[in-house]
């Protein structure tokens, strides 16, 4: 079992007080993460009390803490998973050589390159939903928006960790460069396509949390396997927190369609949007713009640099160890679709250079998932809607697909009809012009807004009608 470190400025398990070099370089980066929360953070709700979980140890049970906290007080801290006695490297060309606890030198910039990546993605996350506690639907989502938010201030906190702790004054220098940049912003974005689009409504956001978090999960997955050890253990911890993102953002999209059913069936017609809900249609479409967006966050679909990381070892397939007996897949072949001129073919490639698609497929199988069980509240009111996926090569940016003309069916078509279809596919103006209308907080204790079902079940055992934030009543500071 860990112990956990009460040295208090920095809640951690991993014996920051005994390096006091590492203590005062992180001391000293912490009030610039506070400056960057409170300037591109959660605007406004800074003094109001939330009903939070914190981490306060890595354990499998009992890891976290419930209580009320303001933001700004949140104890992010570094937490990794308890170390594996003896852990070997489980797979590339290091197979069975003893993990690493420091990063080798030949292996240093291509480390720091996935440590950056995936650490950049956590505040543009808070970045991009900044403005969302503003248009609440309830006090309970309103909670869970910022339970979020939070943790992925922490998932930042331990990327800085690693930036700090193992890559010397250019880690400092990139944990530094972690709060210039900025999602959205046209002269320093964040490094990712997905991580620069607007989450303008409550729905953009239900869609990311389960689509863009559970490219996170898939992520994290594959570093979990990595045979830098601090890397995988920080991700095991990390993989822990992601399932309440995605649990957000599977039963926030879950309410929407009950809604929009409740009110079809109510009205006996198909036009949910003149009581006030959102209809199948449109949450259709929002659907397709996250998916597509989140499957370039896989990179391309045949790449080296994933050939490289796998036989360096340094990241994995998901679930390497559990799922797999060849771990060095010299001699396997994947299956790759790629556009021909008659429509997709597969092309037959070493498995090592196709691993983004193996982790694409297999993040395509559990987003499949939930919107199955969409599509059952869907049927069991007896409306005739299904949701789909749409085909892997639909509205890409990135990867054999980029920029081509085919419709979420898989057709290619001629670029013009394409694009005079794409209002019918993807989030139009329109669309989020109605959305916006519907985006009025809802800040009552147990009420909900009339565009969303109420959850099944609160947070933590309490009810649904908890007053998961208690709005702070004094002047405002
Ligand atoms: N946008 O070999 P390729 C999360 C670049 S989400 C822009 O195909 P590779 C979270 C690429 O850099 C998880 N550029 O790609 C979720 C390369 O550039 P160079 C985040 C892109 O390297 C919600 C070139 O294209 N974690 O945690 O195999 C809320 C060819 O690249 C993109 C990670 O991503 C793109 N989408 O794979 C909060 C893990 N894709 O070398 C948090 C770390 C590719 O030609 N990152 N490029 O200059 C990685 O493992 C890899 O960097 C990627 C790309 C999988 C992202
Ligand atoms: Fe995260
Ligand atoms: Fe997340």
């Amino acid at each position: 079992m860990s112990t956990v470190d009460h040295y208090d400025k920095i809640p951690n398990n991993v014996n920051l007080q005994r390096d006091r070099k590492l203590q005062r370089a992180l001391e000293k980066w912490q009030p610039n993460f506070l400056a960057w929360w409170m300037n591109m953070g959660p605007e406004g709700f800074q003094l109001d009390d939330i009903y939070l979980r914190t981490a306060i140890s890595a354990d499998s049970d009992g890891w976290a803490h419930f209580d009320y906290v303001r933001m700004p007080d949140y104890r992010w801290g570094i937490f990794l998973a308890d170390p594996v006695e003896g852990r070997t490297i489980g797979f590339g060309d290091v197979e069975d050589v003893p993990a690493w606890q420091q990063v080798p030198g030949e292996h240093r910039n291509a480390l720091k390159r996935l440590i950056v990546t995936q650490g950049d993605t956590e505040p543009a996350s808070v970045e991009q939903q900044r403005l969302l506690g503003h248009t609440c639907p309830s006090l309970y989502d309103l909670r869970n928006l910022f339970q979020v938010n939070v943790e992925e201030g922490r998932h930042l906190w331990a990327m800085v960790y690693l930036l700090h702790n193992y890559f010397g004054r250019d880690g400092r220098e990139e944990a530094e460069a972690l709060l210039f940049r900025n999602s959205g912003n046209p002269d320093k974005p964040r490094i990712l396509s997905a991580f620069n689009e607007p989450i303008s409504d409550w729905l953009h956001f239900f869609m990311f949390t389960y689509f863009t978090d559970r490219d996170g999960k898939f992520q994290l997955l594959s570093l979990a396997e990595s045979g830098f050890d601090p890397l995988a253990r920080t991700a095991r911890f990390m993989l822990t927190e992601e399932a309440h993102h995605m649990f957000v953002g599977e039963t926030g999209v879950l309410r929407v369609v009950q809604r929009a059913c409740e009110l079809m069936k109510e009205s006996k017609t198909e036009d949910v949007r003149a009581l006030g809900g959102i209809d199948l249609p449109l949450v259709q479409r929002y659907l397709n713009f996250w998916y597509s967006t989140s499957l370039d966050l896989f990179g391309g679909e045949i790449s080296s640099n994933a050939a490289a990381y796998f036989g360096a070892g340094l990241k994995g397939r998901a679930y390497e160890m559990k799922k797999y007996e060849d771990h060095v897949i010299l001699e396997d072949t994947y299956i790759v679709p790629k556009p021909g001129t008659d429509g997709v073919v597969d092309d037959v490639v070493p498995m090592r250079n196709a691993l983004n698609t193996v982790l694409r497929d297999s993040y395509t199988e559990d987003c499949q998932r939930g919107v199955d069980k969409w599509n059952r509240a869907i049927e069991k009111v007896g409306i005739d809607f299904t949701l789909t996926l749409p085909v892997v090569g639909f509205n890409r940016r990135i990867g054999v697909f980029a920029d081509l003309p085919i419709a979420p069916d898989g057709q290619i078509l001629a670029q013009e009809l394409h694009d005079a279809k794409k209002s019918d596919w993807l989030p139009s103006d329109a669309d989020q012009q109605y959305v916006a209308t519907l985006m009025a907080p809802v800040m009552e204790v147990g009420k909900m807004a009339n565009w969303i079902a109420p959850p099944t079940k609160g947070i933590k055992g309490k009810p649904i009608d908890f007053e998961y934030v208690r709005r702070y009543a004094g002047e405002k500071a």
